[in-house]
C-alpha cells in the first residue's frame, strides 16, 4: 500500500503565493511546492488556492484535501475538476479585523460626510457640515458568519445601531426597510445572486450607504447605479460583476462611489497556514477539515 500523499501544492498570484508557501513551510512539517514548479503530482495530498488555473486540479491524482486561501471558496467550488474530498476554507481572527477595518473606514467617512469634504477640499472650499445622525444610522449587515459576525461585534462597540440577517431572517427588503446602510458579507451561491435588487435598494433610507464586500453579482449593480444617479444612495464596493473592474465602469468615477479592488480582506499567510495545516492534521486523522464547506449549502 503506498504512503498517503503530504505534500501541499499552493497555487494563486506569485507573491501571494510564495508568502502562503513560507509560512507552511515555518509551521508545517510537509514539503511545500508552488504551481509554477515543477512539482510531482503523485506526491500532493493538499492543494491550497483562491481559483486554481484551469486543468490544475485533475493533474492531482492523490489530493486528500483542497483548501481555499480566504473565507470564500465560490471559484474552487466552480472548478469542474474539483475532486469529491474534503474542502476547508479560512475563519481567522486576522481575516475579521481586516474586514471589520474595512466596514468601519467606509461607515464612519459615509458618517462624517467624507465624500463632501474630499470634494470641497478639491475646491480649497472651508465649509462646516454636521456629521449624520449616528443615533438614527440603523446598519444592516447581510451575513451574520464569521465576518459578518465580527462586523455587528465591532459596531455594537462602536454604539452604532446594527442588526444581522441571515437565512433564518424574514424577507430581505422589510429587513432593510429604513435602514441608514446595508453592509454584504453573503458567500456567492445561487440563492444570494442578485439578493441586493431594485426592491431591496428603494426599501433602505434617503441618503444610505450600501458596503459590497462579499461577491460580485450580489448587489443589482444596474439597479445601484440608478439610486446613485439619482442622488439617493452611496456605495462603498470592494467587489463587482466583472474583476478587475472594467476601466469604462460608471462606477470608477462616479461622486457617490467608493471602489476598492477586491482587498476588503487580503489571505493572511500565517492565518492559511494555521487552518490548512490543523485540517491536514484533521484529515489524517479521518476527520473533517478544521473549517469545512458543506458543498450542498455551497459555503
Ligand atoms: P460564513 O460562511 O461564516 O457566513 C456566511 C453567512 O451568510 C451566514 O450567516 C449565512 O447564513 C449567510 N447566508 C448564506 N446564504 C444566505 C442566503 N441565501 N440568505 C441569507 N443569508 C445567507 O462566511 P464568512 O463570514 O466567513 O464570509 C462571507 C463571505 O465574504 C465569503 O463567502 C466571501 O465571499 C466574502 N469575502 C470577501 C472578502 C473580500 O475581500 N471582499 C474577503 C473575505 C470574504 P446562515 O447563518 O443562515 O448560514
Ligand atoms: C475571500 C476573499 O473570500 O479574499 O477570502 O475574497
Amino acid at each position: 500500500m503506498p504512503e498517503e500523499a503530504n505534500a501541499i501544492l499552493v497555487a494563486g498570484l506569485p507573491e501571494e503565493a510564495a508568502r502562503i508557501a513560507s509560512a507552511l513551510r515555518a509551521a508545517g512539517p510537509y514539503p511545500v511546492w508552488l504551481a509554477e514548479e515543477d512539482f510531482p503530482p503523485e506526491a500532493i495530498g493538499c492543494l491550497v488556492a483562491y481559483r486554481p488555473p484551469p486543468g490544475l486540479l485533475a493533474r492531482l491524482p492523490r489530493l486528500r484535501l483542497v483548501h481555499g486561501t480566504g473565507a470564500g471558496v465560490d471559484a474552487l467550488l466552480a472548478d469542474p475538476d474539483l475532486p469529491p474530498v474534503p474542502l476547508g476554507r479560512v475563519v481567522a481572527p486576522e481575516l475579521s479585523r481586516m474586514m471589520v477595518h474595512h466596514v468601519l473606514a467606509a461607515l464612519l467617512r459615509h458618517l462624517r460626510r467624507g465624500e463632501t469634504y474630499a470634494a470641497q477640499q478639491r475646491e480649497r472650499l472651508w465649509l462646516r457640515h454636521p456629521p449624520r445622525d449616528v443615533e438614527a444610522f440603523r446598519v444592516v449587515v447581510l451575513g451574520t458568519g464569521a465576518l459578518g459576525g465580527a462586523v455587528l461585534q465591532a459596531l455594537s462597540a462602536l454604539g452604532i445601531p446594527a442588526a444581522g440577517w441571515n437565512r433564518r431572517s424574514g424577507p430581505l427588503a422589510e429587513a432593510l426597510a429604513g435602514a441608514m446602510a446595508a453592509v454584504v458579507l453573503l458567500p456567492a451561491t445561487p440563492a444570494t445572486r442578485g439578493i441586493l435588487g431594485r426592491r431591496e435598494l428603494a426599501a433602505l433610507a434617503d441618503d444610505a450607504l450600501v458596503i459590497a464586500a462579499g461577491r460580485g453579482g450580489q448587489v443589482d449593480e444596474e439597479a445601484l447605479l440608478a439610486e446613485l444617479d439619482a442622488g439617493r444612495l452611496s456605495a462603498a464596493l470592494d467587489v463587482f460583476n466583472e474583476e478587475p473592474l472594467p476601466p469604462a465602469s460608471p462606477f470608477w468615477t462616479h461622486p457617490r462611489c467608493v471602489v476598492t479592488p477586491h482587498i476588503a480582506a487580503a489571505p493572511d499567510p500565517a492565518a492559511v497556514a494555521r487552518c490548512v495545516l490543523e485540517s491536514m492534521a484533521r484529515i489524517a486523522r479521518g476527520e473533517p477539515p478544521l473549517f469545512p464547506v458543506d458543498r450542498a449549502r455551497g459555503y
